[in-house]
């Protein structure tokens, strides 16, 4: 039997892909309204294909309790927050997990860490929890997760995947356990090779992404069309280069290259930049939006509005988001920010000037910067009625109303 602990964004789909495929599976949260939700058979977030595998798992008796379980493996998926001033990982989640573990697991059981840890995490501050507890029969692994949110269940499925463990032999048996679903190759390495190995994979797409945030902005200065340039670069054989946009969001890629620059500070500088442009982006965008402002003579910035808040398209999480990025450095220059948003995607409250329906939100607007391409908009400019759009993502097509980036 296996115990998931954290209901997540990973957590979540991981028990139920696990439960789906005949595994004996319980989740355990300790948030007791998240599993009373699930518990009344409604899953926590928007995700292609989430609900019908809820539906299946849940035949198959997947089960979800605020308790630890008496099992033979754990996989811990709690979040890892970071430190915004020291840029370091803040494990507390994860130690608590392994510590709530440690009291209730059988002798010669497998704890599993699927979140996401800066290199030397499981060393510094979950093995010495075994010593503490006397629990060296307890063997110890990593796993970390690859789903790209949007797609989760797709890749929960197709993905390759790591596993590091300290003895093969439990490598092998990790894997084994998660080739009940996947589909993908498992490499099984130590434990520090696959922190390591998950925070530069996504080190990789944050450096990516900044060089063509980079390249848009020399070939504004320039006077040449960015995407024509990546698009032709990309028929190389050897050349991919990303999308620009209006800036990096998400719990993943502008947080987990930190690791590295929190940890190597003096070797980590290609890293640091590339963060330092994405996060420069936002602010271009705005700048960006004055411009064509001043072009188009008009001076009203209450005129503005923002369409999209979630940190890319066809998601739910604004966490980091750009647009959040974007009003708070606004915030920070205007002492508040008179930018209307609206996201269809977001139904809570999140930011002030929030709009609920794109009627409320068009009213009165003369541009609209499109900071999401949610597909509801993604090129159909006639969406905006009119508007002078501000494109940074270049999801609006071409028309003499449109500004990209
Ligand atoms: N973005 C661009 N240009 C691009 C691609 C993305 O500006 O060409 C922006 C997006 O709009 C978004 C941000 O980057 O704001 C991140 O989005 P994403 O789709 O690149 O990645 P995430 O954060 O949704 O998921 C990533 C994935 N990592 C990699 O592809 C290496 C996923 O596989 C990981 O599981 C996930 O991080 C994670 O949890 O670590």
């Amino acid at each position: 039997m296996v115990n998931v602990i954290g209901l997540g964004y990973i957590g979540l789909p991981t028990a139920l892909m696990m439960a789906a495929h005949g595994v004996e599976v319980v989740g355990t949260d300790y948030d007791e309204g998240l599993v009373a939700t699930l518990n009344a058979g409604r899953t926590t977030f928007k995700e292609d294909g989430l609900d019908d595998l809820f539906a299946e798992a849940v035949t198959k008796g997947v089960r979800f309790t605020t308790e630890y379980q008496k099992c033979d493996t754990y996989i811990v998926s709690v979040p890892t927050p970071y430190d915004k001033v020291s840029k370091k990982i803040d494990p507390a989640f994860v130690v608590s997990a392994c510590r709530s573990v440690l009291d209730v697991a059988p002798v010669g059981a497998v704890l599993v860490i699927e979140s996401t840890v800066s290199p030397n995490t499981v060393d510094r501050f979950v093995r010495p929890l075994l010593d503490e507890t006397g629990r060296q029969d307890v063997s110890l692994a990593h796993a970390p997760e690859r789903i790209i949110p949007g797609n989760m269940v797709f890749e929960l499925l197709h993905n390759n995947r790591t596993v590091g463990a300290d003895d093969p032999a439990i490598g092998k048996r990790v894997a084994e356990l998660y080739s009940s679903f996947c589909q993908g190759e498992v490499s099984v390495t130590d434990i520090r090779t696959a922190e390591m190995t998950k925070v530069v994979e996504n080190t990789f797409r944050a450096v990516n992404i900044a060089f063509s945030n980079e390249l848009a902005r020399i070939c504004r200065v320039g006077g040449m069309d960015v995407a024509e340039v990546v698009r032709i670069a990309n028929k190389h054989p050897r050349v991919n280069i990303l999308q620009p946009g209006p800036g990096v969001g998400g719990h993943c890629i502008p947080v987990d290259p930190w690791f590295l620059v929190g940890d190597f500070p003096e070797t980590a500088r290609l890293t640091r930049m590339a963060l330092e442009t994405n996060a420069s982006m936002p602010e271009y965008v705005l700048r960006r939006a004055f411009d064509v402002m001043q072009e188009k003579g008009i001076e009203d910035v209450s005129h503005v509005g923002v369409y999209g808040l979630t940190y890319k398209e066809d998601v739910d999480d604004v966490r980091e988001s750009p647009t959040l990025q974007m009003l708070e450095s606004m915030e920070r220059h205007l002492c508040g920010s008179p930018l209307r948003v609206y996201d269809p995607w977001i139904e809570r409250d999140v930011v002030p000037n929030q709009v609920h329906s794109m009627e409320d939100f068009l009213d009165g607007l003369d541009i609209v910067i499109v900071m999401v391409g949610h597909s509801e908009v993604r090129g159909r400019p006639e969406a905006f009625h009119g508007r002078v759009l501000v494109d940074p993502r270049d999801v609006m097509g071409d028309g003499e109303n449109v500004y990209k980036l």
